[in-house]
């Protein structure tokens, strides 16, 4: 069994920060789940164009309060606030706002290896 806590993961190198966001990565490909739970910050006040080419990710929002914006040939914006998921099925383009600090429990298919940052697509490469 893997038991973590948050307060490893923030003294680790599981705790990535991009420039908008900082990611604490629970489970990445090594543990050999198959997937990775992260817990994620979103900073206020920043927007985030994100596609991920190369993984399927589910983020459900337990604090704060944002939007995420579908690109593409039809444009939806969804309000994002505690109690909601966004599942990207599509690998679909979309900018992520936050309004007030969001924390969303991230899941990516594959997993990460953990070292993930966003390339100029705003996608990880294939792990
Ligand atoms: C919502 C989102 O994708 N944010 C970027 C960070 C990501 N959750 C990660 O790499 O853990």
């Amino acid at each position: 069994m893997i038991v973590r806590t948050l307060d490893e993961i923030l003294a680790s190198d599981m705790n990535v920060e991009g420039e908008t966001w900082a990611s604490r990565r629970f489970l990445v490909k090594k543990d050999e789940m198959g997937f990775t739970v992260t817990d994620t910050i979103i900073h206020p006040g920043t927007e985030t164009e994100l596609c991920y080419r190369n993984h399927l990710e589910a983020c459900y929002c337990i604090e704060g309060e944002g939007e995420v914006e579908v690109l593409g040939p039809e444009p939806r914006i969804y309000p994002i606030k505690p109690g909601t998921i966004y599942a990207l099925d599509k690998h679909e383009r979309h900018i992520l706002r936050a309004a007030k600090t969001m924390r969303l429990i991230c899941i990516f298919n594959p997993a990460l290896t953990g070292k993930e940052v966003h390339d100029e697509s705003g996608g990880y490469p294939a792990s």
